[in-house]
């Protein structure tokens, strides 16, 4: 079995985004957004003009350069990688598309044993164009590191179970509840694929991974623990040898946020519905906070945002004396499609203006 770690791992000493994720103090407030490739972008939108979105994802080339953009743009410290959570699925074989304003539709959802047995394991150089474009970014990236990423067991079998996008999760909720046996073979199946495709990431050379879990906060805390946790648990447990930063996110996980952390990443995503300084006796101490400006925020004008911006430093602040190792900004969620480019380059930009830490007022 190949593992994990690799001779070409990069040494990034002065990435600020890397120091604050390890708990390192830094010199200045490092800062990335979700969703800040192929979104809002005019030279994105340029780019993928006539191109399908799965089929870009494997094209290493555009996905070089599309993930490439926000940094030349916007001065982020970090990339992240442009793929989608379904990548490793519809590499896998699974019948998929995403669509156009809707996202990932499934063609034959997952419903019974039989279809749950009938799944594809991920073999490595079936997402071969996603590591080639891994590898490129390493040279067009320089200095700054790359994030990779994979969707979470629970939010792959939302997509898998309802066959798409979905408000309520019944059907999912459904399962998990009706035939947990069925359930938990589901999500080890998913839990398999989504470390494989880390691991390939990792071993072509990314500098820290995420894993979002992005509607688990659809869950009960007591259902994330017997029915998700476990299974999130094991991806980061299988990919911890690597070394890198392990980030964990999801929407709308205030009542998760310490069982996302017992998971086991060194950073914990917080949205924008829970303070940081609530967030971090949440989670409790030695986790480093990312997060948490309401994307929505980047559309009420510059005064405001930099009004919310001071008050999450602030409240960053606040939840080191409480115990987290560090913060590192980003939005509460992703960047939303028509958010103005330039308003996102401001709030990098302040951010990178305040001191460290921000002098009480
Ligand atoms: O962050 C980045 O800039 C990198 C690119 C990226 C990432 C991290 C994309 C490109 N997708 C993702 C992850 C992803 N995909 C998540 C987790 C993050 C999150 O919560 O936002 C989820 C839930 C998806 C599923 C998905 N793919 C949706 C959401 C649908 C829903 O359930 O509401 C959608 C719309 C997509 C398609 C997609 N993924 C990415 C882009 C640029 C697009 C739109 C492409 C298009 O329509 O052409």
């Amino acid at each position: 079995m190949s593992g994990v770690s690799t001779p070409t791992r990069r040494r990034l000493p002065d990435a600020t985004f890397l120091a604050a994720a390890t708990g390192a103090s830094t010199a200045r407030r490092p800062v990335w957004f979700m969703r800040q490739a192929g979104r809002s972008l005019p030279e994105y939108r340029e780019l993928r003009a006539g191109i399908g979105m799965l089929e870009s994802c494997f094209d290493p080339e555009l996905v070089c350069e599309i993930t490439a953009q926000p940094v030349r743009r916007h001065g982020v410290d970090a990339a992240i990688l442009f793929s989608d959570i379904v990548v490793p699925l519809k590499a896998a074989g699974i019948d998929l598309d995403i669509v156009p304003g809707v996202g990932p539709v499934i063609a034959n959802p997952v419903r019974s044993a039989e279809d749950v047995r009938a799944l594809p394991r991920l073999r490595r150089e079936e997402v071969g164009a996603v590591t080639d474009g891994v590898r490129l970014l390493l040279d067009e990236l320089g200095d700054t590191p790359l994030i990779g990423f994979a969707g979470a067991p629970f939010t792959l079998a939302s997509y898998l179970v309802e066959g798409g996008p979905s408000r309520n999760h019944e059907r999912t909720k459904a399962m998990m509840l009706g035939e947990p046996q069925i359930w938990h073979e589901l999500l080890g199946v998913l839990t398999d694929i989504a470390v494989e495709f880390l691991r390939a990431q990792l071993a072509a050379g990314v500098d820290a991974v995420q894993l979002f879990d992005s509607w688990a906060g659809a869950l009960s805390a007591a259902q994330y623990r017997e029915f998700v946790l476990p299974h999130s648990q094991r991806v980061f447990a299988e990919i911890a040898e690597a070394g890198v930063p392990r980030i964990h996110f999801g929407v709308g996980t205030g009542e998760l946020l310490g069982a996302m952390g017992e998971a086991g990443p060194e950073v914990v995503g917080v949205d924008w519905r829970v303070p940081l300084h609530e967030a971090a006796r949440r989670v409790g101490p030695g986790k480093v906070l990312q997060g948490n400006l309401d994307p929505a925020v980047l559309f009420a004008g510059r005064e405001v945002v930099e009004r919310e911006l001071r008050r999450i430093a602030r409240e960053a602040d606040e939840a080191i004396t409480l115990g987290a190792t560090g913060h590192i900004f980003n939005l509460g969620h992703g960047v939303l499609p028509d958010t103005d480019p330039e308003a996102i380059t401001a709030a990098v930009e302040f951010i990178h203006s305040l001191p460290v830490p921000l002098g009480g007022e």
